[in-house]
This record gives structure tokens, C-alpha cells and sequence, in this order.
């Protein structure tokens, strides 16, 4: 996923190779054989690496009904009253995915950590990074690329927004700055805008932890409730927002319970936003 960030530094002036796009449809009226592009030269490079690490997945599925909520009421007070001053007119669910996922990593800083001399296993370290630089996937025009917003972990959700406006309006153009694509420390990918439950995501080899988000679906879910007439808890079935998360990790120094911990702790964010508070200082 990293890949840009790990090869490519020139993306503005590197225009694409090949005349067949990537990441459109495009009709093909006879063979055609073409060079890879420069993105696709770096992927190639990176997953190449990326797959000689022993990962593992694991998913896992939060309901976002509150997050919505959460949404909905930003978008309706905060940007309907300050429309005409503010840089960006509405939030996303991204700034709120980056800014749980990143609390969360407060209390499992292996996770954001990278291998350093990792070719002998008697002079390998870990590196625990104390900045939360989260790369965050982007379909651009170019292909995919992974920009990251820097010290999420001190930013607000309306500074992360912001971050992620410009890396989206300059991913627009191919001209994403090359500082904003290095130093990475871990990777979200939201692929469920495009379509799809699940992803079987890939760590980069500076990276140990990768989540993919996949789409926000409204279906049906069990949940216990009082029962008006008996006073007795029973079962009934209402409709929830729910979305899948799929994380990929390096299993060579992060364990499964790890990452399920991990996926509690942020699924118990994402289902309760009003613990973000908690910690505001
Ligand atoms: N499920 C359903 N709807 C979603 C969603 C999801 N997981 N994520 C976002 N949406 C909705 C948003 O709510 C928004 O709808 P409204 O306009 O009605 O509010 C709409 O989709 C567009 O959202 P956005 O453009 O503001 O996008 P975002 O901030 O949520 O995400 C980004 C930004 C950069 C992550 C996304 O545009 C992107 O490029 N995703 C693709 C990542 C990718 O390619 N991953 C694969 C990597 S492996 O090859």
C-alpha cells in the first residue's frame, strides 16, 4: 500500500506509462502490450516485499449507528452555522474513523511500532513511534497512493478533516507533496466507498498493522429489549449501519490477541463516540 511512499517521491512529475488506466474501465479493441507505469512499478516493488512477511487477518464487524449520529449533528450545527468561513463544508466518516483509530493506538503503541535491522533475528529491534502518522489508502486519478496525515494523535476531527481535504484535492491533481508521503507509522484503507465488505489487506514492511473499512450496510441485527408488557428482556430484531473491519498484521512480532484487543478497543469507540470526550483535554 505504501508503495508511493516508499518509492515514488515525484508523483507530479511522473505521468503515467501506460495507456490502458488502472483504475477505470477502459475497452481494450486489440492486444496491447505496455509498460508498467511508475505507480505500478513501485507496487510492484513494495507488495513484492510486503508478502515475504508472515501476516495475518483478522475482522470484525462496528455498528456505526452512533458515529452517524455524531455526523449528522457536526454537519447540521457546526458547518450549516460557518459555512462560508470554514475551508471544508461538510465531514466525512473518515475524520472520525482516523481520529478513534488513533485513541485507540494510545493504549497499543506496538501497533504503530516498525522492525528495524530485521534481517537477523538477534539484531532486530522495535522502533515504538510516538507520532500516529496514519497513511490513509486514496484512489486517485493516478491509481492508488498513500498519503499520511501527520500527528493524528494531536489533532481534532475537524483538523483532520481539513488534512485529509487538501491530501484528497492535491490526490485529485497527481500532486500530492512528497513530505506528506513519507514517515508513515500504519495504514487505514476505506475501500467500502467504492463497494465491498471485505478487504484481504497487505502490510508494508515499515509498517505492522493495516485496518480496511469496508461498506457501510444497513441490515438486520438482534438486541435484547424490555419487553412493555412481561417486563422481560427478549429478542427483536432491528436495523443497524454496520461495517466490516479487516486488519492485516506482522506476525512475526503482533499477536492475533493483539489486534483483537486493539479492534475491541476502537470498535468500543466507534459504537460510543461520546468516550472521545473523556480524554479532551
Ligand atoms: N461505506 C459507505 N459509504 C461511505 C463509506 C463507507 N465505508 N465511506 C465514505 N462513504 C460515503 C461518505 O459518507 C460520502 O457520502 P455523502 O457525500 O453522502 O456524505 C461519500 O461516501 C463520499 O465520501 P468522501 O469522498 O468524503 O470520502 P471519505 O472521506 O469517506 O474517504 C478516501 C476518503 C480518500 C478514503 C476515499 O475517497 C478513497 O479514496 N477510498 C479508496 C481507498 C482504496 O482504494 N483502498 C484500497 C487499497 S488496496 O488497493
Amino acid at each position: 500500500l505504501n508503495y508511493v511512499a516508499k518509492g515514488n517521491r515525484n508523483i507530479k512529475a511522473t505521468p503515467l506509462l501506460t495507456s490502458v488506466p488502472t483504475t477505470t474501465a477502459a475497452t481494450v479493441s486489440k492486444d496491447e502490450i505496455v509498460k508498467l507505469s511508475s505507480l505500478q512499478k513501485s507496487m510492484f516493488k513494495t507488495m513484492t516485499r510486503s508478502l515475504q512477511i508472515p501476516h495475518f487477518g483478522y475482522s470484525d464487524e462496528y455498528c456505526m449507528d452512533k458515529i452517524i449520529e455524531f455526523k449528522n449533528i457536526i454537519n447540521e450545527n457546526f458547518f450549516k452555522n460557518n459555512r462560508d468561513e470554514l475551508p471544508i463544508k461538510k465531514v466525512s466518516f473518515m475524520p472520525f474513523f482516523i481520529k478513534t483509530f488513533s485513541t485507540a493506538l494510545l493504549d497499543f503503541p506496538v501497533l504503530n511500532a516498525t522492525i528495524i535491522d530485521a534481517e537477523d533475528v538477534n539484531t532486530a529491534k522495535l522502533h515504538y513511534r510516538s507520532q500516529h502518522n496514519i497513511g490513509i489508502a486514496m484512489d486517485t486519478p493516478g491509481g492508488l497512493i498513500v498519503p499520511n496525515i501527520k500527528n493524528v494523535q494531536e489533532k481534532s476531527i475537524f483538523e483532520i478533516a481539513q488534512e485529509l481535504h487538501r491530501l484528497q484535492e492535491a490526490g485529485k491533481q497527481n500532486a500530492i507533496p512528497p513530505a506528506d508521503l513519507k514517515d508513515g507509522t500504519i495504514t487505514l484503507s476505506n475501500i467500502g466507498i467504492i463497494g465491498g465488505e471485505f478487504l484481504n489487506p497487505v502490510v508494508v514492511s515499515s509498517e505492522l498493522c493495516l485496518a480496511a473499512i469496508g461498506k457501510i450496510n444497513r441490515l438486520p441485527r438482534f438486541e435484547m429489549v424490555n419487553d412493555e408488557k412481561s417486563g422481560r428482556l427478549r429478542e427483536k430484531v432491528v436495523a443497524k449501519s454496520l461495517v466490516k473491519i479487516s486488519f492485516c498484521a506482522d506476525h512475526r512480532v503482533i499477536d492475533g490477541a493483539t489486534v483483537a484487543r486493539f479492534s475491541e478497543t476502537w470498535k468500543n469507540l466507534i459504537e460510543n463516540p461520546v468516550l472521545l470526550s473523556f480524554k479532551l483535554k
